[in-house]
Order: C-alpha cells, then sequence, then structure tokens
C-alpha cells in the first residue's frame, strides 16, 4: 500500500523510515475508509512540519526511470525560477516524448507584465509552438480550468508531470482534480515516489514524480528550512536603484552588483526582483567590503543565520548590459536593467548558475 500523499511505501515498523504510520492509526484509518497518509504527510498537512528524507533527494536518474510511463510529459517550470527550473538535461531526456510545458506561479509576476507578454517570452525562451506553453498559478487557479479542457481534448490522456524541486508539480495537479490529496509543502524533495491519479469521469490519469535535485541554485546552498523561508508567497519584490554615485547591492548574502557612479543624466537604472524574504540592501563598496562577512547571514537573509561565511568560493564578473536585458540569478530572482548602458560587477559563489537574458519585464514598466 501506498501514501496517497508522497508515494512512499506504507510501513508500520520503523518511524525512522519514510512511510511509516503507527499501526493503531493504520488499522483504524482502514476501517473508516479513510485516505492512509504517513506519518510525514500527515505532520507536513496538518503543522507544516518537514522531516528531511534521503529517498527524497532525486537525481535525473530516477527521472529516466519513470519515462516509460506515458508518452506524454507536463513539465512544470517555476516562473520566478526559469532558468534554474527549465533545464537542457531535463530536455534531453524528453526527446522522444510529446511534452507540455507549464509555466507555473504566475500569481508571483508584478501586474506591470500582462500575461501574453509572459506566455511570449516563455515560448521565445522555450522555442516550441505556443500550444504547448501554458500560463498557470496553481494557487489562485488561473489557467487551470482551461488547461484541463486542453488534457480532456487529447485522446492519449495519460501525462506524466517531471520537473525539479519545489515547482509545484504536486500543487498543479491538485488543482487540476480538483482534490488536495497529494501532498505539497514549500519545503523540496516532498514527494518521494510516483502517485498516480486516475479519474474516470474526465478520462485523464495524471502521475506525479519526486522533484529533480539540482546543485547550482543558490537556493541549494541553503538547508530545506531556510529554503522554505525564502520562498515568495507574494508578488514578487521589485528595488530600484539609481546608480548616481559608487554602489554596492546584495541582494542576499551570496550575491553583490557594484557599480561606478555616472554623474551624467544617464545614470543607469537597475530592478531587482526578487522574494519578500531577501534581503536587498545598497550601500557604498568601501562600506560594503568592511561589513560583509559581519553582515552574513545575520542581516543579509538568505543564508538564514551565519552559516560559514568562509566555505564559500566567490567569483567577480565583470559585465556590460544594455536596457531590457537582464541577468538571473538561479534560485534567487534577477537584476534587470531599465536604463543602461549599464557596467558594473557581478560576485557570487562560483557554483552558482546564472545568465543574461532578455528581460522579462520591458525596460520602463516600473515608476522610478
Ligand atoms: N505563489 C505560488 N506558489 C505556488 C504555486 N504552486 C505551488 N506553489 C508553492 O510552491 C511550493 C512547492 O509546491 P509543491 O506542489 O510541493 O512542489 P513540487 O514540485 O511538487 O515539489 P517536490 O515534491 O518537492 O518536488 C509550495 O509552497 C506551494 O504552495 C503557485 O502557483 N503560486
Ligand atoms: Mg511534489
Amino acid at each position: 500500500m501506498k501514501c496517497k500523499g508522497c508515494g512512499v511505501e506504507i510501513q508500520t515498523f520503523n518511524d525512522d523510515v519514510p512511510g511509516y504510520i503507527p499501526a493503531d492509526v493504520l488499522e483504524r484509518r482502514q476501517k473508516e475508509g479513510k485516505e492512509i497518509l504517513c506519518q510525514r504527510c500527515f505532520h507536513l498537512k496538518h503543522y507544516g512540519k518537514f522531516k528531511k528524507e534521503k529517498k527524497g533527494v532525486k537525481s535525473l536518474d530516477s527521472l529516466k526511470k519513470y519515462l516509460h510511463l506515458a508518452k506524454n510529459v507536463i513539465y512544470v517550470i517555476d516562473i520566478f525560477d526559469f532558468d534554474g527550473t527549465y533545464r537542457e538535461e531535463i530536455v534531453e531526456l524528453l526527446k522522444e516524448h510529446n511534452v507540455y510545458y507549464v509555466i507555473n506561479k504566475v500569481d508571483l509576476v508584478p501586474k506591470e507584465v500582462a500575461p501574453p507578454e509572459i506566455k511570449k517570452w516563455a515560448r521565445d525562451r522555450l522555442k516550441v509552438q505556443s500550444t504547448r506553453v501554458k500560463l498557470l498559478s496553481a494557487k489562485v487557479g488561473r489557467g487551470v480550468s482551461g488547461f484541463v479542457k486542453f488534457l480532456k481534448s487529447k485522446k492519449d490522456r495519460r501525462f506524466l508531470v517531471v520537473g525539479v524541486t519545489n515547482v509545484g508539480k504536486s500543487s498543479v495537479l491538485n488543482a487540476l482534480t480538483g482534490e488536495g490529496q497529494l501532498t505539497a509543502s514549500k519545503y523540496p524533495g516532498t514527494t518521494l515516489e510516483l502517485v498516480q491519479l486516475k479519474n474516470e469521469d474526465t478520462g485523464l490519469t495524471l502521475i506525479d514524480t519526486p522533484g529533480i535535485f539540482t546543485n547550482d541554485r543558490v537556493t541549494d546552498l541553503l538547508d530545506p528550512w531556510c529554503q522554505a523561508k525564502i520562498m515568495p508567497q507574494k508578488k514578487l519584490t521589485v528595488t530600484t536603484i539609481n546608480a548616481k554615485k559608487d554602489r554596492t547591492v546584495f541582494f542576499s548574502s551570496f550575491v553583490s552588483i557594484t557599480v561606478k557612479g555616472y554623474k551624467g543624466r544617464r545614470s543607469p537604472i537597475f530592478h531587482i526582483l526578487t522574494s519578500e524574504n531577501v534581503v536587498v540592501h545598497e550601500t557604498n563598496p568601501e562600506k560594503a567590503e568592511e561589513r560583509w562577512s559581519e553582515w552574513f547571514g545575520r542581516f543579509l537573509v538568505p543564508p538564514c543565520g551565519n552559516s560559514g561565511f568562509d566555505n564559500y568560493k566567490f567569483e567577480n564578473h565583470q559585465l556590460r548590459l544594455e536596457a531590457g536585458q537582464e541577468i538571473h540569478i538561479c534560485g534567487l530572482g534577477w537584476v534587470n536593467v531599465a536604463r543602461g548602458p549599464a557596467e558594473f560587477t557581478l560576485k557570487l559563489p562560483e557554483s552558482v548558475k546564472w545568465v543574461v537574458r532578455d528581460a522579462l519585464i520591458g525596460p520602463y514598466k516600473f515608476k522610478k
């Protein structure tokens, strides 16, 4: 018997091993005809308490094992971390499949960006036909009924749902089925094994899978509790920087940009977009250098606590960006150039992936 929330095999012997449920509880729930949830899922659903499981840490190889289960794949991408969650190595594995891309969490995008703009931007990045790209918010239900209709219109209605951790795969399935069966949480590695949802009325079979773990996002430098703490819950915050004098802007403890002051009328303007729980702080470069280790993980969150400033190897990159470009820092957010050209130094841990991309948000969207 499998747990209905996370797919793990149910057992009553060892509360240190995934799938545990006390024997008397199992017996009682079976008698009452109630759904069977493992203790870990029960604690997550009802108390928001998370237990980290090694079993939950899945690599790309685990995805390979599931690919034969369906010809159709729904690849869920998080709009907040597009370049961290849209991964070439996953796309490569899906070459023989019929792939639909769900761009989830669109509720986080500032209202200045209209949905058709997000869709066009995502389609250009994915380089696929428009019909293969669906914008969704599992949280507020945006795009859900249209997507259900779309899936129902297909001859083959069996879909495997894949993606990296925490993009909202289980939440999307809960939204599509209208049931809250699957355990979803802000901690990475919630789903432990496959869960198949079959609906006789719609004819849809939707298969949830455990998220793939990455190792190149800022979130990968953090423990699951800190990852949960900085996950955006509201629309992304926008911090605007007009670099009229020499400035360093910290974007968490891990990332900073340093820009030389420009005395003319065309000083560069940046927008920094991130979670409301990530600290963005602007100061002068001397003070930044002097105070960084002291602020690390204390004032500048994440990390959540001073988890060893000296453990990280940082790199500097000299960049020149034009208005309409931005740097996405995987797992953290992005720096948009609203007025350029902008020359600056980007400093961040060498393990963290970053990309320069065409801006999701056009240069003059926000008021200065
Ligand atoms: N803002 C916002 N948050 C969302 C949305 N969908 C999911 N989330 C949140 O994202 C977090 C992860 O959701 P899950 O559904 O557990 O993600 P998952 O991809 O199944 O994660 P794993 O099972 O760990 O791979 C939860 O805190 C959800 O509430 C959405 O549309 N908008
Ligand atoms: Mg899940």
